[in-house]
C-alpha cells in the first residue's frame, strides 16, 4: 500500500520542540466541527488536520460490527496512509425498542448514503407505534487514535436520552432534531452548540480522551528512551 507521508515528523509526540499534528480521520462535517470546537474548549496542545488536507484518502470503510472496531480501523488505515498520526469518531444511536438499532448502522440506517433526514424519517417509522416510556435511547461515541508506531488510545461517551416524536430544532447534525436529552427535555438540535459539546457523548469521550493523552505520551517518550 502506498504511503502518502508528505513531510517526515520528528519523533515528538508531546509537541514541546514541534507541536504534533493530529488528523480527524472523519469526513462527517457534523463531528469535525465539534471536535475542532471541543479540542479547542480544552486547550489541548496539538495541530487538528482535516482530511481535506489529504485527498488522497479515500473513503473510509466500516467493516466492524462495534463502534471501536470501526474507530480503529478508520484510524489506522489514515495513519498508514498519511504516516501521521489519526484520530477517528465511531459513533451512533442506540434505541432501546429496536434492540440497540441502528447503532454501527446510524449513517446507512435507511440506505447506503442516506441523508440525515432519510435516516430520521426511517427512525419516527419504525417507533411509530412506540410509546413515549419505550423510546429510551443513547447516542454512544469512540475515539480510537493511532500513532505510526503502531500504538494507539481510546475513549468512549455516551449521552441518555429519548426519540421525541416529531424533529424539532435547527442546530447539530444527525438525529439531534430527534434526540431528547433526559435531563433538559431539550432536543440535541435546539441546544446551542456549547451545550450540546458540554454533555454529548462526543464531549465526554473527548475529555477522557485528553486526560489520558499526556500520560500516553509521557509513556512512549520513556519507551524510546530505553
Ligand atoms: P465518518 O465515518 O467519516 O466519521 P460517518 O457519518 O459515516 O462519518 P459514523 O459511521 O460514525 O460516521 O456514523 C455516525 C452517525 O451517527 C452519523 O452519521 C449520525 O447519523 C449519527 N451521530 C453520531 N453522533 C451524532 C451526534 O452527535 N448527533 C447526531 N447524530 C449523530
Amino acid at each position: 500500500m502506498a504511503n502518502f507521508a508528505r513531510q517526515k515528523r520528528p519523533n515528538n509526540f508531546s509537541g514541546r520542540e514541534e507541536r504534533m499534528e493530529l488528523i480527524l480521520a472523519t469526513r462527517n462535517q457534523g463531528k469535525i466541527r465539534e471536535l475542532e470546537r471541543m479540542f479547542r474548549a480544552l486547550a489541548f496542545d496539538v495541530r487538528i488536520l482535516g482530511l481535506d488536507d489529504f485527498p488522497e484518502v479515500g473513503s473510509l470503510s466500516e467493516p466492524g460490527r462495534t463502534f471501536f472496531e470501526n474507530a480503529l480501523h478508520k484510524a489506522s488505515t489514515v495513519c498508514r496512509l498519511t504516516g501521521q498520526p489519526a484520530l477517528a469518531d465511531d459513533s451512533g444511536l442506540e434505541v432501546d425498542a429496536l434492540a440497540g438499532a441502528p447503532g454501527v448502522y446510524s449513517a446507512r440506517y435507511s440506505k447506503e448514503g442516506a441523508s440525515d433526514v432519510e435516516n430520521n424519517r426511517k427512525l419516527l417509522q419504525d417507533l411509530a407505534n412506540t410509546p413515549r416510556e419505550h423510546r429510551t435511547a443513547r447516542f454512544r461515541c469512540q475515539l480510537v487514535a493511532c500513532l505510526p508506531g503502531g500504538e494507539t488510545l481510546s475513549a468512549e461517551g455516551t449521552w441518555e436520552g429519548w426519540i421525541g416524536f416529531e424533529s424539532k430544532g435547527d442546530n447539530g447534525f444527525g438525529y439531534d432534531p430527534l434526540f431528547i436529552d433526559r435531563q433538559t427535555g431539550l432536543t440535541a438540535a435546539q441546544m446551542p452548540a456549547e451545550e450540546k459539546n458540554s454533555k454529548s457523548h462526543r464531549a465526554k469521550a473527548l475529555k477522557r480522551f485528553v486526560r489520558a493523552w499526556p500520560e500516553f505520551v509521557r509513556k512512549l517518550e520513556k519507551g524510546k528512551d530505553l
